[in-house]
């Protein structure tokens, strides 16, 4: 169909109303990008993006990706042009208690919103990872006569997020991957928050991208035709490459006071609300307008959408019946097993099994959880050699093998990150990354989006604590859990030998709605055979649980995590009949247990407790109380073998013995 330039204007400028509107009446949020985009987002949803707003999760729609969450309201007036269930209502409560419209967008909380985004750059990444999803998913599923999946990734984003660092990663990383079903749109308006972009950057944005491997086209991001046309062109591109298409654009256009300036990026332009209303032809006593002419057009343009949709529908529809086998496993997207069907999975562990690590028995455990599950794939940055993840058997994934379920990352943890959001945002496989746990820090700005947006994502991270030993303080992580133990919805779980690591697998490829970090050794531990397999397994899954019951009057609580659980085991020894050990994987799982389980395990009767863990003291307060006491390492690490960092730092049987012996009582 011919673009239909004098509707969608009149639309660009309708939803630059309904944006000046809502950030008037909220008095905050951001106008420069949905005025600056609005004629990017009429062609967009007015004409090109395939989509279907009656089921927002139609599995081939083209991905839309607000990268700049800030211009969330250009987002909120084109899906609610575009028919999705938003009203209007909820475009004048725009950043209201319990709105759909929430400041920046949300994933799960208004339909057509694909990613949680507003922190810069995550979009890009996330929109990575949903055109590898996408790649992934043609090659798993389509067949030659029924290509049911051949959508795009189209992701805005304006020059903050191409600053990030994770964007660089991310697209660096699409570059080399060939995604050429991924449209990046930069929204080039040369201003940022503070002041003109050029105060900041110099950067010939085209050249770098061309440098990566990458499509560039350069546009009028204000003439529409120009526009479809350069995206017709990505969309058709037989390059192979990702596409770039920059648009010159110019922020907060239809507000000449402040049009063009950094003024024109936040709310500050509402004060111009009716002189810019009435310049851009909105009558002046009624706001949120949207005329019947361009309800009209948007209808009727739904309806084509519809017809696009079905006839998808009947392609799909031949395709279940032609390909049974591959229709199972896409139905089997998303239906995440129990945790119990898992560890049947997962072979028992020789009890005299010779295992370098829990990261060994990851390695172990990951095999039959990942034949189990076809949809879960898995990836490292650049450390498959140490994390361990590999899933054997299957290729890596790359331009001659979209169908591999190991992803080379590269050295690049925050973008891999980022991009396994933007591969569980889609829904269809389950990301795995790994890399060594101190780096998590480099991977956590996506790790904590991730716990926000309810994203079933795996972390195998390894070399957990001091026992890294020889590599020395800056590898060695010592508040690193404890700091991710502090996002809320974000589980870790640290088991203590190969049966725990079998459970807290179980407990991860299980999980739902949110993520789940594994926190396992690089260094040998022991095999607990004193306490039974199954008592270890489901331990690690309800996150606490005794490892040694005490066989006099309970007088003396030990709790421990991962690879010190062996020293409470040693100090019960030596400390008498009376003492409890609790092996304490994961906080968040016991948090979650009902009150009589939790004070089953930790007894309030008892206040005479010690913990110990290789890290930071401070969060074990919560278990041992304020006359308790902890053994732990309240600074940083050391470079020495890890036996002499364990003995050096105090992480000893015969500290905790000590610690124990002085408290009271
Ligand atoms: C990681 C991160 N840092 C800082 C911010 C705060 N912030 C929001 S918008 C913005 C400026 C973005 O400039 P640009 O992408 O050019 O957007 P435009 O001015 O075109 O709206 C900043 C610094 C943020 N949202 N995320």
């Amino acid at each position: 169909m011919k673009l239909q330039t004098e509707i969608l204007s009149v639309a660009a400028n309708q939803a630059r109303g309904l944006a000046i509107d809502a950030v008037h009446a909220c008095s905050s949020g951001h106008l420069g990008l949905p005025l600056g985009c609005a004629e990017i987002g009429a062609v967009l949803f007015g004409h090109a993006l395939n989509y279907n707003p009656e089921q927002p999760r139609w599995p081939n729609r083209d991905r839309f990706v607000l990268s700049a969450g800030h211009g969330s309201m250009f987002l909120y007036s084109w899906l609610h042009l575009g028919g999705y269930d938003i009203p209007l209502e909820q475009l004048k409560r725009f950043r209201a208690l319990h709105s759909i419209t929430p400041g920046h967008p949300e994933f799960g909380e208004t339909p057509g919103v694909e990613a949680t985004t507003g922190p810069l750059g995550q979009g890009i990444g996330n929109a990575v990872g949903m055109a590898v999803a996408g790649q992934m998913a043609a090659a798993h599923f389509n067949t030659p006569g029924h290509p049911i999946f051949d959508y795009h990734v189209v992701c805005l984003a304006g020059d903050g997020c191409m600053q990030e660092g994770v964007a660089m990663e991310a697209v660096e990383f699409a570059g080399h991957q060939k995604l050429d079903n991924l449209i990046l749109i930069y929204d080039s308006n040369y201003v940022t928050l503070d002041a003109m972009a050029a105060k900041t950057q110099s950067e010939n944005t085209a050249a770098r991208f061309k440098a990566i491997e990458w499509d560039v086209q350069t546009v009028d991001g204000h003439d529409m035709a120009a526009f479809l046309k350069a995206f017709n062109r990505a969309k058709k591109a037989k390059s192979g490459k990702p596409q770039l298409i920059i648009a010159h654009t110019v922020i907060a256009r239809g507000i000449p006071e402040v049009q063009g300036t950094q003024k024109g990026h936040g709310e500050g332009g509402a004060k111009f609300a009716d002189s810019a209303r009435a310049g851009l032809g909105l009558p002046a006593d009624q706001h949120f307008y949207v005329s019947e002419e361009v309800r009209a057009y948007f209808a009727a343009h739904k309806q084509r959408l519809l017809r696009a949709y079905k006839r998808w529908h009947k392609t799909y529809e031949a395709w279940r019946t032609a390909a049974p086998e591959r229709a199972a496993i896409f139905d089997s997207a998303g239906v995440h097993p129990t945790d119990a069907h898992l560890l049947e999975k997962i072979p028992l562990f020789a009890p005299d099994v010779k295992l370098g690590g829990t990261r060994a028995a990851g390695r172990d455990v990951l095999q039959p959880v990942a034949a189990d599950l076809p949809l879960v794939i898995g990836g490292s940055a650049d450390l498959y050699g140490s994390t361990l993840n590999y899933i054997a058997g299957a290729p890596d994934f790359d331009p001659t093998d979209r169908a591999g379920r190991n992803i080379r990352f590269g050295i690049r943890e925050h973008g891999m990150a980022a991009i396994a959001n933007g591969i569980a945002y889609d829904g269809v496989f389950r990301p795995s990354i790994a890399t060594f746990l101190v780096f998590a820090d480099y991977s956590r700005p996506p790790m904590r989006l991730a716990a926000l947006a309810k994203l079933p994502v795996v972390y195998i991270y390894t070399h957990d604590s001091i026992g890294v030993g020889e590599d020395g303080p800056t590898h060695e992580p010592v508040e690193t859990i404890s700091a991710l133990r502090l996002i809320p919805n974000f589980d870790v779980i640290r088991p203590a030998d190969p049966e725990e690591t079998a459970g807290a697998f179980a407990a991860a490829f299980s999980r739902r709605d949110g993520p789940t970090l594994l926190a396992l050794t690089r260094q040998a531990v022991p095999v607990l055979n004193e306490i039974p397999a199954q008592t270890r397994r489901e331990g690690a899954l309800k996150g606490a649980y005794i490892a040694l019951q005490e066989s006099a009057p309970l007088s003396l609580i030990l709790l421990a995590s991962g690879s010190e659980l062996q020293l409470a085991l040693a100090a019960a020894k030596e400390l008498g009949a009376g003492v409890r050990v609790v092996s304490m994987p994961s906080f968040e799982r016991f948090n979650r247990q009902t009150v009589d389980y939790r004070d089953a395990i930790l007894p309030p009767s008892c206040r005479r407790r010690v913990a110990i863990e290789a890290g930071v003291t401070g969060l074990w307060y919560k278990y041992v109380g304020m006359d308790g006491k902890v053994v732990g390492i309240d600074r940083f690490g050391i470079s020495a073998p890890a036996p002499e960092a364990f003995k050096a730092l105090g992480i000893t049987t015969a500290a905790l013995v000590a610690a124990a012996q002085s408290l009271s009582g």
